[in-house]
């Protein structure tokens, strides 16, 4: 193989490795309460979907104050019968600003991760 075809094949390469995985990636589809959302009274539960099923032992979330406390009761758990759902009890939340920060291992592998906020209103 001359280089010229060899650069080629390698940058053709490159591009199927960059580009064709991402539709299986499990990035977040919603969540409750919801993305950038305002929730009247602190929600007892943090519910995130995402997009592809994820592996229980290698995916997490924490929900933290505007301190950056954990506000998260305990770990994150992913339902057994719907593996693209996970969930974390919350702690009493007073009105405030709160950051949601989740890591996720597909069942393909892969990671991904990604941040969000919601608000506590005063009622
Ligand atoms: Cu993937």
């Amino acid at each position: 193989m001359n280089s010229r075809l060899l650069a080629v094949v390698l940058a053709l390469a490159a591009t199927l490795t960059t580009s064709s995985p991402i539709l299986a990636h499990a990035f977040l589809d919603h969540s409750d309460p919801a993305v950038g959302s305002t929730v009247p009274a602190s929600p007892d539960v943090m519910h995130l979907w995402f997009t592809q099923q994820l592996e229980p032992a290698f995916s997490w979330v924490t929900v933290s104050d505007q301190s950056g406390a954990a506000v998260n009761d305990g770990n994150a758990t992913i339902d057994p019968s719907d593996p693209t759902e996970m969930t974390v009890n919350l702690k009493p939340l007073p009105p405030g600003t709160y950051t949601v920060k989740w890591h996720a291992l597909s069942v393909d592998t892969h990671t991904t991760e990604g941040d969000f906020n919601f608000q506590v209103g005063k009622g």
